[in-house]
């Protein structure tokens, strides 16, 4: 078994794996090399030669327990036909939202247009320096998507005006979506992933009454499906009020955590596996900080099963000095 399978599924607690969301990305210098001559970024993930050398590039810096593979959750959308760009200094941009149009899309043609990141998979998967590591699988969690296809650009910090208007659109819309998530997760495990994440980084714009409806009955159809495939599934609500109640209802294998909550309270409330909860921002102070936030997560989590994360992703304007010292103090730890 590997670490992070140690942790999750033997609910082992003598010592923390290590990954980082947004371990492959613009922080690393050779990242940004590629990124450079590649501005095309959906092209990019769909390099299957590239997409896995990136993904294996924070592997061969530091020594992480588990790659994730270098795609994006909008490589969905982008598979249903919806247009996909991403825009320097903007983000995101989708294209016009046609329910006939993606109403055609049927599993060959979806199967088709990913087939280079399942690939790239597959070539990781096959790599000296994943022995005995995880390589994470990921998908967006359907609200998530949700948000992206109808708002078509990053919500920051709310949605479109009307965005709840049309719920006959929605209803077919979180349809179709159940059914390609689930196909591209069994097509990431069939290739070579060994942990699948849903990220629902939009969880916390929803008010409580529309969490039912919108983030827990559909990725409870996602985690139970994952879990009939035999491979551990992680989720990440991030910003949910509620981290317990979404455990309860979800019933994930793991779940990592915001820097908003208190990692003692979930540490007390929750009796799942927990991973993350460090503040990215810490990463941009200096060495004697970050050794101090970080120890207070090892020292909460220290006799809970937990995998050492940060509450969001790695920023760009990271130093990897800092990187390498995180992942060597947790190590030593
Ligand atoms: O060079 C660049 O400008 C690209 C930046 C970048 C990267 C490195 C984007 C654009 N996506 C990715 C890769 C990515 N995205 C990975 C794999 C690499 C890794 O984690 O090491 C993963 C897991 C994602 C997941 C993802 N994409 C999420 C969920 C996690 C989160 O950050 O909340 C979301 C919301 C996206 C959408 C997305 N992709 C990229 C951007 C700029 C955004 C929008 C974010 C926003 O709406 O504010």
């Amino acid at each position: 078994m590997t670490p992070i399978q140690e942790t999750i599924i033997n609910k082992k607690t003598t010592s923390a794996p290590i990954w980082l969301m947004r371990q492959a990305g613009r922080y690393l210098p050779e990242f940004r090399k590629i990124r450079k001559s590649n501005p095309n970024f959906i092209n990019l993930c769909l390099d299957e030669n590239l997409s896995s050398q990136i993904t294996l590039q924070p592997l061969k810096r530091f020594e992480l327990d588990a790659a994730i593979i270098f795609s994006d959750i909008l490589m969905l959308p982008y598979g249903l036909n919806q247009k996909v760009e991403f825009k320097k200094d903007f983000g995101p941009q989708l294209g016009t939202l046609n329910l006939d149009e993606i109403s055609k899309v049927d599993e060959i043609d979806f199967i088709g247009k990913l087939y280079p990141v399942y690939k790239s998979i597959k070539r990781v998967s096959e790599n000296n320096l994943i022995k005995n590591k995880n390589l994470i699988g990921f998908v967006g969690a359907p609200w998530t998507l949700l948000v992206y296809m109808i708002n078509k650009h990053s919500p920051k910090k709310e949605l479109i005006k009307d965005f709840f208007k049309d719920k006959f659109l929605i209803n077919k819309i979180l349809i179709i979506l159940e059914k390609f998530l689930k196909l591209h997760i069994d097509q990431q495990i069939r290739s070579g992933a060994t942990v699948i994440q849903i990220f629902d980084s939009w969880a916390g714009l929803l008010e409580e009454k529309d969490l039912p409806n919108y983030v827990y009955i559909p990725t409870l159809n996602l985690v139970d499906y994952v879990k009939s495939l035999k491979v551990p599934v992680i989720c990440f609500p991030r910003g949910v009020k509620n981290y317990k109640n979404y455990c309860d209802i979800v019933k994930p294998d793991a779940v990592n955590i915001d820097y908003n909550v208190s990692p003692m309270s979930v540490c007390k409330e929750i009796n799942i596996p927990v991973q993350g909860g460090l503040d990215p921002k810490i990463l941009l102070t200096d060495k004697e900080n970050l050794k101090k936030k970080a120890k207070k997560y090892l020292d909460i989590f220290k006799d809970h099963p937990y995998i050492f994360n940060l509450g969001h992703g790695v920023l760009p304007q990271t130093d990897p000095n800092m990187v390498d010292y995180l992942v060597k103090m947790v190590k030593d730890y």
